[in-house]
């Protein structure tokens, strides 16, 4: 249930929690605290290390805001690292959400160049409990994807993962329509 689409943008259908990456990127809240969804099932599969080091970065800097990023361990992932971001709650789409949905793909991927680490995988951020549309949502995270590759060394690979069939089809239709 894969398709590949170039050697370093890749679409795969499953549970980012399963993905053997660099690292997996989390959809969280500016909490960092947890929570359902993909920030669930993550926390749940990653085990108390992962809480444990968003815990240690909220005494250090308040947790995350909206559009920004945080690495941790993957603690028992096969991921190693979880890099948490947290996306804007869907408002009709003028309150700047476009911009910082932009901002979670840019500032997670400048965390793998930093940590140099060689494949992330993404959930579709914003796309669930936040209400952001789908269609949407993958055009801008194919987009911040193909151009942050084109000037970046690392990661040398993004996965998009989708959990959905309709999730797969929306992400299949904005990878062609942006080759
Ligand atoms: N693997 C891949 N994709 C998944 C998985 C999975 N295991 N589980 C869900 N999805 P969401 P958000 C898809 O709601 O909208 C949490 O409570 C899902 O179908 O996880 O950014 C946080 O703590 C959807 O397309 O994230 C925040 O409070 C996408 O992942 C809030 O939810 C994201 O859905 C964040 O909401």
């Amino acid at each position: 249930m894969s398709a590949s689409t170039s050697p370093r943008l890749q679409l795969v259908q499953g549970d980012i929690t399963r993905q053997s990456v660099a690292a997996i990127v989390n959809a969280a809240n500016s909490s960092l605290l947890g929570g359902g969804g993909v920030d669930g099932a993550i926390h749940r599969a990653g085990g108390p290390a992962i809480l444990e080091e968003c815990r240690q970065i909220r005494a250090r800097q308040g947790g995350c805001q909206t559009g920004e990023a945080v690495i941790t361990t993957g603690g028992r992932l096969p991921a190693a690292h979880v890099i948490h971001t947290v996306g804007p709650v869907w408002n009709g789409g003028h309150k700047g959400e476009p911009e910082l949905l932009a901002s979670c793909y840019r500032n997670s991927l400048r965390l793998a160049q930093e940590n140099q680490l060689a494949s992330v995988a993404f959930p579709g951020i914003g796309t669930g409990i936040y209400g952001y549309p789908k269609k949407e949502a993958a055009a801008i995270a194919v987009r911040e994807a193909r151009q942050w590759l084109a000037s970046h060394e690392w990661p040398q690979t993004v996965v998009f993962v989708v959990f959905e069939d309709e999730s797969q089809r929306i992400y299949e239709a904005a990878l062609a329509g942006h080759e």
